[in-house]
């Protein structure tokens, strides 16, 4: 049976379904040496915020699996192992399946070495190869075919993230009055970045054929709404309440800002469970009782794990007396690992580990503990509540789900969070965090310090506030605002 919608937005009609069409879907399949299938949940933050609401609500979702596609028969292998892994839920699984030529070029090449750099502002990262495009606009056909034959012509079709900007044009051509909306995960860039990209005023024509186009901040849309006018001539823009109204070639799109969240109560539950407290205080008694800083972030080189490991070593040069005092306790996710920059970051974070463990280690304490997999969810739960301090500190980052996540475990109202000026997060969480800039070392090892010499009533005061902002926001709020947004496209009567 399906869970009951919680919220308050109306459940969508069964005439009226939601079709969403992500890079991957929540589930990856990996292939062994010896060929064999296994499936495995799908890492990042797009997963994390968007299962909870596609597993109360049903529907369908369109993604590819991970694993290179060969031939029919393997194809099928596919979708048999994915079958099993998501039996019992309400949600229909549907995978495309791309070859490794496609995966190559299309996503290792024009979303990961083209758009995921110039969006996150680190242009000199990109390799700007016309295959790469080629390939973009192919696989987005036939993310726009896939959904195409699984949707209905009523449907709400709701297009993920930046590996997806040309999917809706292909669908708008065949089918004109779908209802097409799109949220992007990855920050939007400013003009003078974005209009390095080569095709920037198709990526800008095809987003704009969505009804909604949703961003992470008030930023991103202030970036995107000056990109339009910059690269469309003729583009009409007004603004209206909390949105702007965009008129081109007369199409009308609304653009506005839903800073996504997280499942707040699930956290704040799971993170208070007996289980879990038992098992951060093991890790508290494991680590002989010294303050844990915590990092939790995918392997990218956009999360600034280089940096702050070099900040964390700062601070322990400028700070002597806090030595055997507090570690880093750092977990990284592999993340894109037949990218090569990615294999080189890797290198990189193990190479500084190394050389700042063999610094300064003493007997019984290690300045940092270095975790390079993915790790349960209550095993995660555990290490958030262990730790004093949230050390997160990406060079730019969307939203960044890993900081809310951090507070919402804080269910004692304890601990701190230094949180990027530079995530998306930030203007929502700045009067609780200690915001600092990711390139400035010595700012960081000061906030460190401040942060482990704060006062529990201070401590208090910031984490309550910020606590009770994402309790507010949480992700049925943002779904909620999301769909309100679409009303008069969506017939949201109740089930
Ligand atoms: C993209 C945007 C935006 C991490 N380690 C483990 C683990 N995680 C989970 C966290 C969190 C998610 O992965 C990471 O989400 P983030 O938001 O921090 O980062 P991205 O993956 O880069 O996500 C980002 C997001 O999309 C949503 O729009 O916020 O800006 O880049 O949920 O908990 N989960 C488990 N074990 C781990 O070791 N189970």
């Amino acid at each position: 049976m399906m869970p009951q919608p919680r919220g308050r937005t109306p459940a969508i009609t069964p005439r009226q379904r939601l079709l969403v069409l992500s890079n991957r879907l929540p589930v990856s399949i990996k292939k062994d040496d010896a060929g064999n299938l296994t499936a495995a949940p799908s890492s990042g933050g797009l997963v994390s915020a968007l299962n909870p609401i596609l597993s109360e609500y049903g529907g369908t979702w369109v993604g590819s699996t991970g694993v290179a596609s060969t031939c029919e028969r393997d194809d099928a292998e596919v979708r048999k192992v994915l079958a099993t892994a998501t039996r019992g839920t309400s949600v229909r699984y549907l995978p495309v399946f791309l070859s490794a030529e496609e995966q190559t070029n299309f996503y290792e090449g024009f979303s990961n070495e083209i758009l995921w750099p110039l969006f996150h502002d680190l242009q000199s990262r990109c390799n700007f190869a016309p295959r790469y495009w080629e390939f973009y606009r192919r696989v987005n056909q036939r993310f726009a075919a896939a959904a195409l034959k699984a949707s209905q012509p009523n449907d709400v079709i709701w297009i993920q993230d930046y590996q997806l900007m040309d999917v809706g044009r292909q669908i708008r051509q065949k089918r004109p009055d779908c209802v097409l909306a799109f949220f992007m995960h990855i920050p939007f860039p400013a003009p003078d970045i974005f209009e390095k990209l080569p095709w920037r005023r198709h990526i800008l024509e095809a987003l704009l054929e969505h009804d909604l186009l949703g961003v992470q901040t008030p930023r991103d849309e202030r970036n995107l709404v000056a990109c339009i006018r910059t690269f469309l001539p003729g583009v009409e823009v007004e603004r209206e309440h909390d949105y702007r109204r965009v008129t081109y070639r007369g199409r009308q799109s609304r653009i506005q800002a839903f800073p996504i969240s997280i499942d707040f109560e699930q956290f704040a539950q799971g993170a208070a469970s007996p289980e879990v407290g038992r098992r951060a205080f093991e890790i508290r008694r494991q680590l002989n009782g010294v303050r844990i800083a915590i990092g939790v972030d995918r392997l990218d080189y956009t999360k600034g794990i280089p940096e702050r490991l070099r900040a964390f070593a700062r601070f322990l040069r400028d700070y002597p007396a806090t030595r055997g005092h507090v570690s880093l306790y750092q977990v990284v996710v592999p993340s894109r690992e037949s990218i090569t920059g990615y294999r080189r970051l890797m290198h990189e974070i193990e190479q500084l580990v190394a050389h700042i463990n063999g610094e300064h280690s003493q007997p019984g304490w290690v300045p940092i503990h270095y975790v390079h997999r993915s790790l349960p969810r209550k095993e995660l739960l555990a290490l958030y509540r262990a730790a004093s301090l949230a050390l997160i500190t990406p060079l730019k980052d969307g939203m960044n789900l890993v900081s809310k996540e951090y507070c919402a475990a804080r269910s004692e109202n304890d601990g701190v969070l230094i949180l990027s000026e530079f995530a998306g997060a930030a203007p929502e969480l700045l009067r609780g965090a200690l915001l600092v800039n990711p390139y400035d070392e010595m700012g960081i090892a000061e906030a460190i310090h401040r942060a482990l010499a704060m006062e529990p009533t201070e401590q208090r005061r910031r984490m309550m506030r910020m606590r009770a902002w994402i309790r507010r926001h949480d992700i049925l709020h943002w779904r909620d605002s999301f769909f309100a947004a679409l009303d008069g496209h969506m017939e949201v009567t109740p089930l």
